[in-house]
Protein backbone atom coordinates (compact mmCIF):
# COMPACT_ATOMS: atom_id res chain seq x y z
CA UNK A 1 0.00 0.00 0.00
CA UNK A 2 1.15 3.72 -1.01
CA UNK A 3 1.52 5.83 2.22
CA UNK A 4 -1.62 7.96 2.37
CA UNK A 5 -1.98 11.59 2.51
CA UNK A 6 -4.87 11.45 5.34
CA UNK A 7 -5.72 8.77 7.62
CA UNK A 8 -8.64 8.08 9.95
CA UNK A 9 -7.43 6.16 13.39
CA UNK A 10 -9.63 3.77 14.55
CA UNK A 11 -9.49 3.20 18.31
CA UNK A 12 -11.53 4.50 20.23
CA UNK A 13 -9.09 3.96 23.33
CA UNK A 14 -7.88 7.76 23.73
CA UNK A 15 -4.24 6.42 25.39
CA UNK A 16 -3.46 4.80 22.39
CA UNK A 17 -4.75 7.57 20.22
CA UNK A 18 -2.20 9.52 21.46
CA UNK A 19 0.99 7.19 20.81
CA UNK A 20 -0.14 6.70 17.44
CA UNK A 21 -0.73 9.95 16.61
CA UNK A 22 3.15 10.43 18.21
CA UNK A 23 4.14 7.45 16.02
CA UNK A 24 2.54 8.64 13.13
CA UNK A 25 3.77 12.35 13.17
CA UNK A 26 7.60 12.36 11.50
CA UNK A 27 5.36 11.12 8.43
CA UNK A 28 3.31 13.86 7.70
CA UNK A 29 0.15 11.94 7.24
CA UNK A 30 -3.29 13.79 8.62
CA UNK A 31 -4.86 11.74 10.87
CA UNK A 32 -8.26 11.99 12.16
CA UNK A 33 -9.72 10.51 14.95
CA UNK A 34 -12.85 7.75 14.87
CA UNK A 35 -14.55 9.65 17.60
CA UNK A 36 -13.92 13.07 15.32
CA UNK A 37 -15.62 10.91 12.54
CA UNK A 38 -18.49 9.56 14.87
CA UNK A 39 -17.44 5.96 14.39
CA UNK A 40 -19.15 3.27 15.75
CA UNK A 41 -17.15 0.73 18.09
CA UNK A 42 -17.35 -2.57 16.43
CA UNK A 43 -17.87 -5.90 18.17
CA UNK A 44 -14.36 -7.43 18.52
CA UNK A 45 -15.74 -11.01 17.46
CA UNK A 46 -12.80 -12.23 16.28
CA UNK A 47 -10.34 -15.42 18.02
CA UNK A 48 -7.02 -13.31 17.30
CA UNK A 49 -5.18 -10.21 17.49
CA UNK A 50 -5.07 -9.60 13.88
CA UNK A 51 -9.18 -10.57 12.97
CA UNK A 52 -9.81 -7.78 15.50
CA UNK A 53 -7.40 -5.25 13.87
CA UNK A 54 -8.48 -6.07 10.49
CA UNK A 55 -12.32 -6.02 11.45
CA UNK A 56 -11.56 -2.50 13.37
CA UNK A 57 -9.66 -1.09 10.45
CA UNK A 58 -12.66 -2.28 7.67
CA UNK A 59 -15.33 -0.72 9.22
CA UNK A 60 -13.05 2.64 9.39
CA UNK A 61 -12.30 2.38 6.09
CA UNK A 62 -15.68 1.43 4.53
CA UNK A 63 -17.73 3.92 6.62
CA UNK A 64 -15.51 6.80 6.29
CA UNK A 65 -14.37 6.36 2.49
CA UNK A 66 -10.76 7.35 3.60
CA UNK A 67 -7.66 4.88 4.02
CA UNK A 68 -7.99 3.72 8.22
CA UNK A 69 -4.96 2.10 10.73
CA UNK A 70 -6.24 -0.17 13.66
CA UNK A 71 -4.84 -1.68 16.13
CA UNK A 72 -5.10 -4.54 18.44
CA UNK A 73 -3.22 -4.76 20.91
CA UNK A 74 -3.09 -6.64 24.79
CA UNK A 75 -0.80 -8.11 27.98
CA UNK A 76 0.16 -12.16 27.48
CA UNK A 77 1.25 -13.75 30.56
CA UNK A 78 3.05 -16.86 30.47
CA UNK A 79 1.55 -17.98 33.48
CA UNK A 80 -2.21 -17.36 32.03
CA UNK A 81 -1.15 -19.49 29.11
CA UNK A 82 -1.40 -15.90 27.12
CA UNK A 83 -4.38 -14.34 29.32
CA UNK A 84 -5.82 -11.61 29.14
CA UNK A 85 -4.25 -11.59 25.39
CA UNK A 86 -7.20 -10.51 23.33
CA UNK A 87 -10.17 -9.99 25.96
CA UNK A 88 -7.27 -7.03 27.97
CA UNK A 89 -9.72 -4.43 27.67
CA UNK A 90 -12.58 -6.75 28.38
CA UNK A 91 -10.84 -8.12 31.56
CA UNK A 92 -11.44 -4.26 32.85
CA UNK A 93 -14.58 -3.67 31.90
CA UNK A 94 -16.28 -2.82 35.13
CA UNK A 95 -20.08 -3.88 34.51
CA UNK A 96 -21.22 -0.33 34.12
CA UNK A 97 -19.92 0.47 30.68
CA UNK A 98 -16.62 1.98 31.64
CA UNK A 99 -13.22 0.27 32.36
CA UNK A 100 -10.96 -0.18 35.71
CA UNK A 101 -7.77 -1.13 34.44
CA UNK A 102 -6.57 -1.32 38.56
CA UNK A 103 -9.22 -4.21 38.90
CA UNK A 104 -7.65 -5.88 35.44
CA UNK A 105 -4.15 -5.52 37.00
CA UNK A 106 -5.59 -7.34 40.23
CA UNK A 107 -6.93 -10.27 38.52
CA UNK A 108 -3.59 -10.62 36.36
CA UNK A 109 -2.36 -11.08 39.44
CA UNK A 110 -4.56 -12.76 41.51
CA UNK A 111 -4.36 -15.47 38.81
CA UNK A 112 -0.63 -15.40 38.76
CA UNK A 113 -0.31 -15.79 41.91
CA UNK A 114 -2.64 -18.79 41.67
CA UNK A 115 -0.64 -20.18 39.29
CA UNK A 116 2.29 -20.79 41.98
CA UNK A 117 6.28 -19.41 41.93
CA UNK A 118 6.75 -21.70 39.10
CA UNK A 119 5.12 -20.42 36.87
CA UNK A 120 7.01 -17.32 36.55
CA UNK A 121 5.94 -13.60 35.90
CA UNK A 122 7.21 -13.39 32.14
CA UNK A 123 4.64 -11.55 30.48
CA UNK A 124 4.37 -9.98 26.47
CA UNK A 125 2.37 -7.24 25.05
CA UNK A 126 1.53 -7.77 21.15
CA UNK A 127 0.24 -5.22 18.97
CA UNK A 128 -0.85 -5.81 15.96
CA UNK A 129 -1.58 -3.04 13.23
CA UNK A 130 -3.29 -2.94 10.63
CA UNK A 131 -4.10 -0.79 7.69
CA UNK A 132 -7.24 -0.55 5.31
CA UNK A 133 -7.77 0.69 2.22
CA UNK A 134 -11.61 1.72 1.28
CA UNK A 135 -11.22 -0.28 -2.03
CA UNK A 136 -10.50 -3.38 -0.48
CA UNK A 137 -6.42 -3.81 0.63
CA UNK A 138 -5.75 -4.82 3.63
CA UNK A 139 -1.90 -5.14 5.54
CA UNK A 140 -1.44 -5.79 9.12
CA UNK A 141 1.87 -5.90 10.81
CA UNK A 142 3.07 -7.24 14.33
CA UNK A 143 4.93 -6.33 17.24
CA UNK A 144 5.66 -7.26 20.45
CA UNK A 145 7.75 -6.49 23.79
CA UNK A 146 9.24 -9.21 26.01
CA UNK A 147 9.11 -8.41 30.25
CA UNK A 148 7.83 -9.35 33.23
CA UNK A 149 5.21 -8.22 35.62
CA UNK A 150 5.78 -5.85 38.82
CA UNK A 151 3.18 -5.67 41.95
CA UNK A 152 2.37 -3.64 42.75
CA UNK A 153 1.64 -1.13 39.81
CA UNK A 154 4.23 1.43 40.00
CA UNK A 155 3.92 4.93 37.96
CA UNK A 156 0.84 7.48 36.12
CA UNK A 157 1.86 7.36 32.81
CA UNK A 158 0.88 5.58 29.94
CA UNK A 159 -2.33 3.79 30.25
CA UNK A 160 -4.19 -0.19 30.42
CA UNK A 161 -1.40 -2.66 32.01
CA UNK A 162 1.46 -0.10 31.90
CA UNK A 163 1.82 0.30 35.73
CA UNK A 164 2.46 -3.34 35.96
CA UNK A 165 4.62 -4.10 32.72
CA UNK A 166 8.66 -3.71 32.80
CA UNK A 167 10.27 -4.55 29.81
CA UNK A 168 13.44 -7.15 29.44
CA UNK A 169 16.64 -5.17 30.85
CA UNK A 170 14.79 -2.30 32.41
CA UNK A 171 13.64 -1.45 35.93
CA UNK A 172 11.13 0.83 35.63
CA UNK A 173 8.01 -0.14 34.42
CA UNK A 174 5.93 1.30 31.43
CA UNK A 175 4.00 3.92 33.57
CA UNK A 176 6.96 5.38 35.08
CA UNK A 177 9.03 5.86 32.08
CA UNK A 178 8.84 9.09 29.46
CA UNK A 179 6.11 8.38 27.09
CA UNK A 180 8.94 9.48 24.66
CA UNK A 181 10.70 6.82 25.63
CA UNK A 182 7.68 4.17 25.15
CA UNK A 183 7.29 5.14 21.89
CA UNK A 184 10.39 4.01 20.43
CA UNK A 185 10.54 0.50 22.42
CA UNK A 186 7.02 -0.70 22.62
CA UNK A 187 5.48 -3.84 21.20
CA UNK A 188 3.19 -0.63 19.40
CA UNK A 189 6.57 0.92 18.13
CA UNK A 190 7.90 -2.49 16.80
CA UNK A 191 4.45 -2.74 14.76
CA UNK A 192 5.01 0.66 13.37
CA UNK A 193 8.53 0.08 12.26
CA UNK A 194 7.19 -2.81 9.82
CA UNK A 195 4.52 -0.88 8.78
CA UNK A 196 6.75 2.05 8.32
CA UNK A 197 9.46 -0.44 6.10
CA UNK A 198 6.31 -1.52 3.79
CA UNK A 199 5.47 1.88 3.07
CA UNK A 200 8.54 2.91 2.18
CA UNK A 201 8.85 -0.08 -0.15
CA UNK A 202 5.56 0.72 -1.71
P1 LIG B 1 -9.95 0.08 20.38
O1 LIG B 1 -10.43 -1.32 20.10
O2 LIG B 1 -11.00 1.12 20.16
O3 LIG B 1 -8.67 0.40 19.66
P2 LIG B 1 -9.50 -1.00 23.00
O4 LIG B 1 -8.97 -0.42 24.27
O5 LIG B 1 -10.82 -1.73 23.08
O6 LIG B 1 -9.57 0.19 21.93
P3 LIG B 1 -8.16 -3.47 22.39
O7 LIG B 1 -9.42 -4.23 22.18
O8 LIG B 1 -7.03 -3.68 21.43
O9 LIG B 1 -8.41 -1.92 22.39
O10 LIG B 1 -7.70 -3.75 23.87
C1 LIG B 1 -6.37 -3.79 24.20
C2 LIG B 1 -6.20 -3.49 25.67
O11 LIG B 1 -4.88 -3.94 26.01
C3 LIG B 1 -6.24 -2.01 25.92
O12 LIG B 1 -7.49 -1.59 26.41
C4 LIG B 1 -5.13 -1.79 26.95
O13 LIG B 1 -5.60 -1.75 28.21
C5 LIG B 1 -4.22 -3.00 26.78
N1 LIG B 1 -3.03 -2.47 26.10
C6 LIG B 1 -2.77 -2.44 24.78
N2 LIG B 1 -1.63 -1.79 24.53
C7 LIG B 1 -1.18 -1.37 25.73
C8 LIG B 1 -0.07 -0.62 26.13
O14 LIG B 1 0.79 -0.11 25.26
N3 LIG B 1 0.10 -0.40 27.42
C9 LIG B 1 -0.77 -0.88 28.33
N4 LIG B 1 -1.86 -1.57 28.05
C10 LIG B 1 -2.07 -1.81 26.75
Amino acid sequence: MRKPAKLVIATHNPGKLREIRALLAPLGIECVGAEELDLPEPEETGNTFVDNAELKARQAADLSGLPALADDSGLSVDALHGHPGIFSARWAEDGGGGRDFGRAMERVWREVEAAGPDAGRDAHFVCVLSLASPHGAMESFEGRCDGTLAWPPRGDRGFGYDPMFVKTGMTQTFAEIDPAQKHNISHRADAFAKLVAALGEA
